[in-house]
């Protein structure tokens, strides 16, 4: 299909359309960046929540409850749970699968796993592009799921316009939460599991933190105790993250965080570009007859120099 065929087909909503744009942005496909940068000025209309938090604390569950406050409230909705595990592109989380499941007949929710390892460009490129292709598409609110750990998690929670941290009161321990740098992407507290003994202390020490660390700040995030199980503190939750988003247009941090992430996208893109052009590099036959030679005697210093200044790797 031309990229100009496929374009139109996610902007007109067309699901499987879609499904095969973001299934190409796994692959790395090079034929679908004509199609993103076709759509790209259809999208930068819906908000992009990040929900972030330990394995378990429920997430998915929470995003559920989420996914059916927008469906009343008539958006419609894309999904990107991001697993942790899978190595393979396109790997359903089965967890993540089963706890939106009712929503799966729904042609107003579009849910998609995306594994966080193996792609090209990084996993933010990857997550970012999918996000794009979702707001084109339609999708208003766009939720994207990831375990609170590890740098690149933390580069696709960049990506969202509101931040949401999960904790639990069997998680949800202030000191990591410091620790991880989780508290300065948090733009939204939710103390989940609000049903279960302990709850109160987490909601306590998460107020003292924000208190000690953010009292002066813009936006003071609030912290909620939410139990998506039994649906407690959605609406709460859903208020805040209204407030956030009108915040943020006042203040213009809105504008200041959409800027810094063309910043990261050119960076995100000429990073990826050069690593395709590296690769074919050492692909080519020079290359392979020098690093044929007995790996004690390769300098690679010298051949990455000589990498650096072929022009075909510096402009091809
Ligand atoms: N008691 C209680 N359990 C919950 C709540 N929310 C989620 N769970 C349970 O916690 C487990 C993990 O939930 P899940 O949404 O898959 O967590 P995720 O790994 O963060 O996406 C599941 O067994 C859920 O049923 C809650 O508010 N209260
Ligand atoms: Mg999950």
């Amino acid at each position: 299909m031309a990229a100009s065929d496929l374009a139109a087909r996610v902007a007109g909503g067309d699901v499987r359309a879609l499904a095969r744009a973001i299934r190409m942005v796994e692959d790395g496909d090079p034929a679908i960046d004509p199609v993103i940068r076709e759509l790209r000025s259809r999208a930068g209309s819906g908000r992009l929540l990040g929900v972030t938090g330990p394995p378990g604390s429920g997430k998915s569950t929470l995003s559920d409850r989420l996914i059916a406050h927008w469906r009343h409230d008539g958006h419609r909705v894309g999904v990107i749970a991001v697993d942790p595990s899978s190595p393979f592109s396109g790997g359903a989380i089965l967890g993540d699968r089963v706890r939106m499941q009712r929503h799966a007949t729904d042609s107003g929710v579009f849910i998609r796993s995306m594994a966080a390892r193996g792609h090209l460009g990084g996993l933010a490129s990857a997550a970012r592009e999918a996000v794009r292709l979702l707001d084109a598409s339609g999708r208003d609110r766009t939720l994207i799921e990831t375990v609170g750990v590890g740098q690149s998690e933390l580069e696709v929670m960049q990506l969202a316009d509101t931040v949401i941290v999960v904790t639990t009161p069997a998680t949800g321990d202030s000191v990591q939460i410091s620790k991880a740098g989780i508290l300065e992407i948090a733009d939204i507290f939710v103390v989940n599991k609000a049903d279960l003994p302990g709850a109160p202390k987490v909601y306590r020490e998460l107020k003292d933190l924000v208190r000690q660390t953010k009292a002066h700040a813009p936006w003071v995030p609030p912290v909620i105790q939410v139990s998506a199980q039994e649906g407690t503190g959605i609406d709460e939750l859903v208020a805040d993250i209204d407030k956030h988003t009108e915040s943020m247009e006042g203040s213009g941090e809105l504008e200041r965080r959409r800027r810094e992430r063309v910043r990261a996208e050119v960076e995100a893109i000429v990073v990826e570009r050069a690593a395709r052009r590296v690769r074919a590099a050492l692909d080519d036959e020079s290359m392979r007859a020098a690093l044929a030679d007995d790996p004690g005697s390769v300098d690679p210093y010298a051949l990455a120099e000589r990498i650096l200044n072929t022009d075909g790797a510096a402009r091809g």
